[in-house]
């Protein structure tokens, strides 16, 4: 197996509208991203994903693609993409692009062509269907973002698809000009020296060539889960050739040096190991939502992890997620404290951390009033899908009127506790969340066995606590964390062991016994 640096790296997620403003238009920008490269550096992570900054009407902020060989005007320009490209390798940060291959814009040229007559060389470049006799849509898919995944277009008379807003039609992955295109834009941006690619719904590529109806979910609750889970999507998602199409893509990375490329897909254990097994590169991974999907509890989180990491093997890398621009973040989910135990976990365990801008803050979701309301999910769903504009405010970098986001009013308002959540004031709070980013991070960077060492789990004895070991050549470290809010009591494997961090940072030092106490939702690292 090729080795490549990707597994000692440490990924950081920005959404380029809220991260930082640098010409005063209330939105974030590419040059606000350069500017601030020297606290990414200084935080201690070395690569980034950049959320969709193409070209786009901006419906779905981005993932409305009417240009997928330009930058937004809105982010700037491509020499100012060229110049973040540079400042962050002289600083070893990798740089990911976000990927858009399901869908596009209605607003790209090829859609703009494909609907002008149903004879043009575009057509068959997106999904049209004809009504049903008696005039109805063609089938019963659903879109993500609420009602049918069909829209009648009046000029030709056909429905095309789009499994998500009706301003995003699906792209025909059957037509092999759509494929050569879409390796195309991905070789114009690898030459331009992006280093890989995160690839936005990458189950969705491949739809039933016989358009069968989807069957009903028979766990779907109407008030609990949204409509598009009433069904069970057998033939719109992780078709066996959209399987093949990714490793097909992933080939294109490969073409280059140590790039990479990670996919998000939303499924089981089984399907995730099987993906890896499919593309059987180093270079590739995807996302893994265990932490968000499964129950805060010590025993479920400690199965999944072990199983995963065993059964994908030392080849290949785990990913591990505790947020993005489409979940609820996890403060605000958890508590503070049990997310800075989750974070201890995130950036300990064997594999890939992706860590969400502001997370390092500890930064919550905001309740945005109707008024202000942007998502289109929010939008269509009249409210009653959870809306993602509370976890896209702006970041938090300091306490002035708009917390050194911009000098103006932000595209969205600023989370309620921006004044004591922000990074000049958490800089200097000694036991603040920036800081115990910062002290686990720097304990991942210079210690062998937290960058490459392997995963083996501890079978402590106590239900509540879930621990394992790091293990290189010469060295050891060891996690344990407290998943319930009491005290609890671990006994620890043979050893003269210190803690180098708590998630508390109120401690360091030798363990004179052999059993410990961890402080409710506490989390440690232990050395020898
Ligand atoms: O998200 C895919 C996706 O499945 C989301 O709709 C997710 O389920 C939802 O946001 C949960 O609240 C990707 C992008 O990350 C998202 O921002 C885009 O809106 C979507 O694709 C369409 O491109
Ligand atoms: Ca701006």
């Amino acid at each position: 197996m090729k080795k490549n640096s990707w597994g000692s790296r440490v990924v950081y997620q920005i959404y380029p509208r809220s991260f930082n403003d640098s010409n005063g238009d209330g939105i974030g920008d590419i040059n606000g991203v350069t500017e601030k490269l020297d606290y990414l550096k200084d935080l201690g992570i070395n690569a980034l994903w950049l959320s969709s900054i193409y070209r786009s009407p901006m419906h779905d902020f981005g993932y409305d693609v009417s240009d997928y060989y330009q930058v937004d005007p809105l982010f700037g320009n491509l020499v100012d993409f060229d110049n973040l490209l540079k400042q962050a390798h002289k600083r070893n940060i990798k740089v990911l692009m976000d990927f858009v291959p399901n869908h596009t814009s209605e607003d790209h040229a090829w859609f703009q062509k494909s609907r002008s007559s149903k004879r043009n060389d575009k057509r068959d470049w997106y999904i049209w269907k004809k009504p049903k006799s008696n005039g109805s849509v063609p089938n019963n898919w659903l879109s993500h973002f609420g009602g049918s995944a069909w829209k009648f277009d009046e000029k030709t008379g056909e429905y095309y698809l789009h499994s998500f807003d009706v301003s995003q039609p699906d792209l025909n992955w059957r037509n092999p000009d759509v494929v050569k295109e879409i390796k195309k834009i991905m070789r114009f941006w690898l030459k331009r020296g992006v280093d890989g690619f995160r690839v936005d719904v990458a189950y969705y590529l491949f739809k039933d060539p016989f358009f069968r109806d989807e069957p009903d979910n028979p766990d779907y609750k109407i008030n609990k889960n949204s409509q598009y889970h009433s069904l069970l999507h057998i033939y719109t998602l992780a078709l066996p050739e959209t399987l093949q199409m990714l490793k097909k893509l992933h080939a294109v990375i490969d073409e280059y040096e140590d790039r990479f490329m990670v996919c998000e897909i939303y499924t089981f254990l089984k399907e995730i190991v099987n993906l890896y097994r499919i593309i059987d590169r180093q270079s590739f991974a995807p996302f893994n939502f265990s932490f968000l999907s499964l129950p805060w509890k010590a025993q479920d989180q400690k199965l999944f992890i072990d199983e995963f990491d065993e059964m994908i093997g030392d080849d290949y890398f785990p990913t591990y997620v505790l947020g993005s621009h489409d979940f609820p973040r996890i403060v605000s989910k958890l508590g503070e404290n049990q997310a800075r135990a989750a974070a201890l976990l995130q950036l300990t365990l064997r594999g890939i951390p992706f860590i969400y801008y502001g997370e390092e803050l500890g930064m919550k979701n905001r309740d945005i009033p109707k008024e202000k309301i942007k998502d289109p999910i929010a939008l269509n769903t009249n409210g009653t899908a959870f809306g993602r504009d509370p976890v896209r405010t702006p970041m938090q970098w300091d306490n002035s009127k708009h917390a050194g986001f911009s000098d103006v009013e932000p595209w969205l308002p600023l989370e309620n506790e921006f004044r004591s959540r922000n990074v000049a004031t958490e800089t200097k709070d000694k036991t603040s969340f920036l800081n115990l980013y910062k002290s686990i991070l720097k304990l991942r960077n210079t210690r062998k066995s937290l960058t490459e060492g392997k995963y083996i789990p501890y079978a402590s004895k106590n239900p509540d606590v879930l621990g394992f070991t790091r293990r290189s050549h010469a060295e050891e470290t060891f996690i344990l964390a407290n998943f319930s809010t009491e005290l609890q009591e671990v006994a620890l494997p043979k050893g003269h062991w210190k803690i180098l961090l708590s998630t508390r940072l109120d401690r360091v030092g030798e363990i004179k016994k052999s059993i410990l106490t961890l402080q409710p939702s506490e989390a440690v690292i232990l050395g020898e």
